[in-house]
């Protein structure tokens, strides 16, 4: 198969909460897409880069410069039959992860559309289990201005059927804030994320959280550091979690070796894409760490992806993958992702490729700016 056509849309959508962490409140999401084409098929990407480098030091413009000064003319006319090709072609750029799983993600579409497989059943092939057809999901809930706002929205997500709630924490909006909800919802399953605004001098106040019998701290160190962390997990007993320390399948194994964490968030995104993913979720399974999928406020193109990928057998903990309505009012594609109430779970759309169609119509809508590459 060859690309002839790579489009991208850079779009701005409007949130339907605002969304707060420790470096910041985003209301509005600006999102990059990718579309592939090849035999008249269109495979498609998200690129979860933001406008600001604050959670990754990649930023939609970078994303859009390594795009097109770099990946697509490595790939683009070329000859391919397998995702290793795609790779091949693209292993000589350093770093840039989140541009490179979004060309990846639309190379996968399009091998899973030509093969006339959904992107679930592709992913999951070298496994002896299938692929799961829904995927259990909780929500992640942004720092509120008040203790009661949190307990309201945790009120009003358990209402809707969600089993599985994370907090932002950061430096004053913790102890107080875990205390409070463990008082009103002694029971549910609780996760904190800090996004690493804690340094290891904080360790007595982490081991803290001891008490509130947490699923897992999310990254609570620096978004570089593995080592600190290891010290951390060492002095406490909830388990530790590492999103943005976790950038390649190296940093996972190192991690483990290291007890820097007792499970991992993979987004395909922050590693590059589903085949680094794959590797991450292989490692960690042979070596019994439950992994989950994260999100980045994904439009529904990078939210059917991650849940292709959460198919997987070893994501085993309930994804950061909300219903649509979670986010927008509008979505880019046509179908809406609905929670199932009675199981905490997302159905995972069947038809083939990513199974989702992208409404032109919506993108005009959102659209900021749109460039085309062609042989
Ligand atoms: O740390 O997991 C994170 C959103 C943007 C950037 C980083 C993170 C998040 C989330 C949101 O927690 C998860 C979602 O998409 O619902
Ligand atoms: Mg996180």
């Amino acid at each position: 198969m060859k690309i002839e056509c790579i489009t991208l849309y850079h779009l701005d959508m409007p949130l339907v909460h605002p969304f707060e962490t420790s470096f910041g409140l985003e209301t509005r999401r600006e999102c990059l897409l990718l579309a592939a084409q090849a035999e008249g098929l269109t495979g498609w990407g998200e690129c979860v880069a933001t406008n600001r480098p604050s959670y990754s030091y990649e930023t939609i413009g970078t994303a859009r410069h390594v795009l097109k000064n770099f990946l697509i003319p490595s790939v683009l006319g070329k000859d391919w039959d397998q995702i290793g090709d795609i790779l091949a072609a693209i292993q000589w750029i350093r770093g840039h992860p989140m541009a490179k799983a979004a060309l990846q993600a639309a190379a996968w579409d399009l091998v899973a559309q030509s093969e006339g497989v959904s992107l679930g059943v592709k992913l999951a092939e070298p496994y002896q289990e299938g692929p799961k057809d829904r995927v259990k999901v909780g929500v992640s809930i942004g720092i509120q201005p008040t203790i009661d706002d949190t307990l309201a929205r945790i009120g009003d997500f358990l209402s809707q059927g969600f089993t599985r709630i994370k907090l932002k924490i950061k430096p004053d909006w913790d102890l107080n804030l875990i205390r409070a909800v463990r008082e009103v919802f002694p029971q549910i399953t609780l996760m904190v994320d800090a996004n690493s605004a804690y340094t290891l001098t904080d360790t007595p106040l982490i081991r803290q959280l001891d008490e509130f019998k947490l699923l897992m701290i999310e990254q609570p160190l620096a978004h570089d550091d593995i080592f600190q962390h290891s010290k951390l997990q060492q002095e406490i007993q909830t388990p530790l979690c590492l999103d943005e320390s976790i950038k390649t399948p190296d940093q996972a194994e190192w991690a483990l070796e290291m007890d820097a964490c007792r499970i991992i968030n993979i987004k395909p995104g922050r590693v590059g894409g589903f085949w680094e993913s794959r590797q991450i979720h292989d490692l960690c399974r042979d070596k019994g760490i439950p992994v989950w999928c994260g999100g980045m406020l994904e439009t529904g193109v990078g939210r059917a992806a991650n849940l292709a990928l959460a198919s997987l057998p070893n994501f085993t903990l309930p994804g950061d993958i909300g219903p649509t309505r979670r986010y927008w009012e509008d979505d880019v594609v046509e179908e809406e992702f609905c929670l199932n109430p009675e199981d905490s779970t997302i159905t995972i759309p069947e038809k083939p490729g990513l199974g989702v169609s992208v409404s032109f119509e919506r993108l005009e809508r959102f659209l900021l700016s749109r460039e085309e590459y062609q042989v």
